[in-house]
């Protein structure tokens, strides 16, 4: 039952039986009829009609890779950002249509019921949505893969914006149940901490025994991951945890009822929340526990599946590639060392071998800081077992280093798997890459600064781990269920199959000039935009025209990401039009998104900043219909697939050097926004694809910014030399945007001023000027839409599908929808 295409009649039989299975859901498995169900009980219900038709696919997909002796990928995970499954599914299965007619029949619709459902936010921003992404690119490339993480019973929080002001609250994704999910009560591990190990002698070798203090079990929920057209569907496969021993009925007999339940809520509290931490590791007890806790289960789990398939442990890396996303996963390295060598009685070297040739590991970051490192003397207490492979690899890893640059004390101190300078630290990072046949970056730029910097001395002595796999994204989400208008002028215009090869998107390049061509992707745009503007009105009450110029910055917010340098590009535009009103101004509507951590609390003073310099923009008169400033409270998924379509311009602005590569980039340009962007992260690559004339770049590149910052902080400099600047920081920092405290902004004024280490400042002039070339670009509406088309038509590499046959082919070694790794796919940049 695939999707008709668009005016094709629906086949009647199919609809009365999906319409019958969805009534009976919601009598047998909800309990109501439709006389009494709640919008929610029939979004259940049509959820739960629609699993079961997965499920059979589910089985089967199963079934034939085990029988065919296939290789799998783990993708090992501590945030999977999936947003809501509802539509992607149907979309997938290819029964949009029908459950559209289906539901439409029985009176409710589907657009009202996938509201019912929440966000899967069990991520924090790019890495997680990655994970999501490539879930999705892997079940439709056919590759048999389980992805691996922890099924936090509160997500990423939800963000209110109370009088300008950042606000956190608990994200209950849960309290409606989840129609997903199945729990598997039989898929239990037991999970260890503390304790001390033993050494005994057996036959001449030495053997650990590891005698634990404290046990917590890991409960298995499998959510189906659904690929386009359904061929194949996987498992996401989320850990919860439990206590073993729930209740100690002894001491809830003597009254103390919270006493009786302490260990499982301690056990719990691993599960209990996402740990809201963006680009600074949490350094947690805590967060050690979920770590370890969801490392050892997902080991345990592919180890027990390997053996029942196939027999042989030491065949393991012939069968199984696990992916750590990130340092988070890291402890992998040694946990698996631990089941080779304590529990399988493999020898240490041929363990090693094992273990190396099975995992590999993608950073995400540079910034040294945000390397994971963990304090011995926790390490000891926590996993004492682990702590001790760890200083068995160093010992091989730290003799290799003597070997390659003899006597070089600072060369093995920088690639020891212990920091000793800091009170001695385990590096987390170098633990990954040392046990790990393939290290990845995720643009070409961040790959080349790995090298470079935060791994160059452990490049040196593993040469040619190190690779580059720039990110993608799922079409399938970001342009299809996100963008129905534009997809439908695509099919019409590269022909159906570019639902199934993206490269045919370049059939566009021929229309990109045609006017009226131009008009139909106008239209579209501008449909777009007026469902925006209508829920910008709705949510905070702004009106905003939707004929202006959308310029949509939407993403975590950090100082690195510069959200900073584009409201003070709002001032300095505010104070021109100001200065003259009867210019030949551009409308412009700046829309911002993102949530800051909880606990970064500049990151939320710019948010506060942001919000107040709407208030005084927004009310002004004298910029009326030329600016308006927009803050979107809980940014998430589903506020994106809203935000994306409708925008103009997209703002990827971050300090040159930062970003390692970005995904909202690719999912804006798909969409036919314009990038103003600096030369940083995967911004790089789309420059490369959509053609220079096609983005608008600016600013100090990665080089320039390491020069400047060796050169001092201070900005007095640049803002003497600009005007504009400087009355922009002056008007922050003495509360024209704050009359209510004038105080309020004068540490970012400082800082602009004089510890500019994100160059916000520095790239100030050069972001302006870029900013009034697309105004100028923007008045020749025909030209405008031109680079727009181009942009839609250039964006087929950044597929995440062709991301994942990258990593199929170099990283993992299995084949892709049945073609041998070597065999020739797709097109390549
Ligand atoms: C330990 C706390 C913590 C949690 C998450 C530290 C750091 C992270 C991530 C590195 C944050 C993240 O999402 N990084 C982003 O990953 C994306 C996918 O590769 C990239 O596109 C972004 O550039 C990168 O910032």
């Amino acid at each position: 039952m695939n999707s008709p295409a668009p005016g094709q009649p629906i086949d009647e039989l199919a609809l009365s039986e999906i319409k019958s299975a969805i009534l009976a859901k919601l009598r047998l498995a909800i309990g109501k009829d439709a006389g009494m169900a709640t919008r929610h009980d029939w979004y259940k219900a049509a959820a739960l009609a629609l699993r079961d038709r997965i499920v059979h696919r589910w089985l089967s997909a199963e079934k034939q890779s085990y029988d065919a002796g296939r290789k799998r990928v783990y993708y090992l995970s501590l945030e999977f950002l999936i947003g809501r499954l509802f539509t992607d599914a149907l979309n997938n299965m290819g029964l949009l249509a029908l459950f559209d007619a289906a539901l439409g029949d029985l009176g409710v619709g589907l657009s009202d019921l996938r509201k019912c459902e929440p966000d899967a936010a069990l991520g924090n921003g790019g890495l997680g949505r990655l994970a999501a992404c490539f879930m999705e690119s892997m079940a439709t490339l056919g590759i048999p893969a389980i992805g691996y993480g922890i099924r936090y019973d509160f997500g990423l929080f939800r963000q209110i914006i109370n009088n300008g002001w950042q606000q956190e609250y608990p994200d209950e994704w849960l309290s409606f149940g989840n129609p997903w999910e199945f729990q598997r009560p039989e898929v239990v591990y037991h999970v260890h901490f503390g304790g001390g190990v033993e050494h005994v002698e057996t036959r001449g070798r030495d053997h650990a025994i590891w005698h634990p203090a404290e046990t917590v079990q890991a409960v298995a929920y499998d959510t189906p991951i659904v690929g386009w057209r359904g061929h194949n569907v996987n498992a996401l496969r989320l850990w919860s945890a439990r206590s073993p021993d729930p209740l100690k009925l002894d001491v809830f007999n003597t009254g103390d009822y919270v006493g009786a339940a302490a260990e499982e809520t301690r056990a719990e509290s691993i599960c209990k929340f996402l740990y809201p931490n963006d680009e600074s590791p949490a350094g947690r007890e805590l967060r050690l526990r979920q770590e370890y806790f969801f490392v050892s289960a997902s080991l345990q789990d592919l180890v027990k599946r390997h053996l029942a398939a196939d027999g042989q442990i030491r065949g393991l890396a012939a069968k199984v590639a696990v992916q750590l996303n990130d340092t988070h996963p890291s402890l992998a390295v040694t946990e698996l060392m631990r089941i080779l060598v304590d529990l399988h009685n493999i020898r240490w070297d041929d363990a090693w071998k094992i273990t190396v040739a099975t995992l590999s590991y993608t950073n995400h970051t540079l910034l040294p800081e945000a390397l994971e490192t963990w304090p011995v003397e926790l390490f000891q207490r926590l996993l004492p077992r682990h702590l001790e492979i760890i200083y068995r690899i160093n010992v091989a890893h730290l003799a290799l280093a003597e070997e390659r640059c003899p006597g070089d004390v600072d060369f093995r101190a920088s690639v020891s798997l212990i920091d000793e300078k800091s009170g001695r630290r385990v590096r987390m990072g170098q633990l990954a890459f040392v046990g790990s046949h393939r290290i990845n970056g995720v643009s070409a730029m961040h790959s080349d600064l790995m090298k470079e910097t935060v791994f160059h001395d452990l490049n040196h002595l593993y040469p040619g781990r190190i690779t580059n796999k720039t990110n993608g994204i799922t079409f399938r989400r970001w342009l299809m269920l996100a963008n129905p208008k534009l997809t439908e002028l695509l099919r019409e215009a590269c022909g159906e199959a570019v639902l199934d090869d993206p490269t045919r998107l370049q059939l566009l390049e021929k229309s990109a000039g045609d006017s009226a061509f131009q008009d139909k992707f106008r239209n579209v745009k501008h449909h777009n935009k007026i469902a925006l503007a209508r829920l910008i009105g709705e949510k905070i009450n702004i009106k905003v025209d939707p004929g202006a110029l959308f310029d949509v910055q939407i993403k975590r917010i950090h100082e690195y990401k510069r959200q900073l340098l584009n409201i003070l590009e709002a001032i300095a535009l505010y104070h021109a039009i100001k200065d003259n009103p009867q210019g030949n101004w551009v409308p412009r509507v700046k829309i911002f998104a993102g949530k800051a951590a909880a606990s970064y609390r500049y990151a939320k003073l710019i948010i506060k900043l942001i919000n107040d310099v709407a208030e005084v923009v927004n009310n002004d008169p004298v910029v009326a219909g030329r600016l308006k400033v927009a803050f979107l409270p809980d940014y998430n998924v589903s506020l994106a697939e809203v935000i994306i379509p409708a925008a103009d311009l997209s703002e990827q602005i971050s300090t040159a050097g930062m970003e390692a590569s970005g995904t909202g980039n690719m999912k804006l340009a798909l969409n036919g926004a314009i990038t103003i962007g600096t030369l940083d992260g995967a911004n790089i690559e789309i420059r490369d694809h959509v053609g220079v004339e096609n983005i608008a770049i600016f600013g100090m590149e990665a080089g320039d910014v390491m020069v400047r910052r060796k050169q001092g902080l201070d900005a007095s400099d640049v803002i003497r030399g600009s005007p504009g600047l400087s009355r922009a920081i002056n008007a922050i920092g003495s509360g024209e945007f704050s009359p209510d405290d004038t105080h309020r902004f004068e540490s970012i004024a400082h800082a602009l001023r004089h510890l500019d280490h994100y160059m916000v400042s520095a790239d100030f002039d050069s972001y302006f000027a870029a900013q009034r070339g697309i105004d100028a670009r923007w008045q020749t509406q025909a030209a405008w839409a031109r680079a727009s088309i181009l942009n839609v038509a250039r964006m087929a590499w950044f597929s995440s599908d062709r991301t994942i046959a990258e990593y199929a082919e170099d990283i993992w070694n299995v084949p892709v929808n049945g073609r041998a790794p070597s065999e020739p796919l797709r097109a390549k940049g």
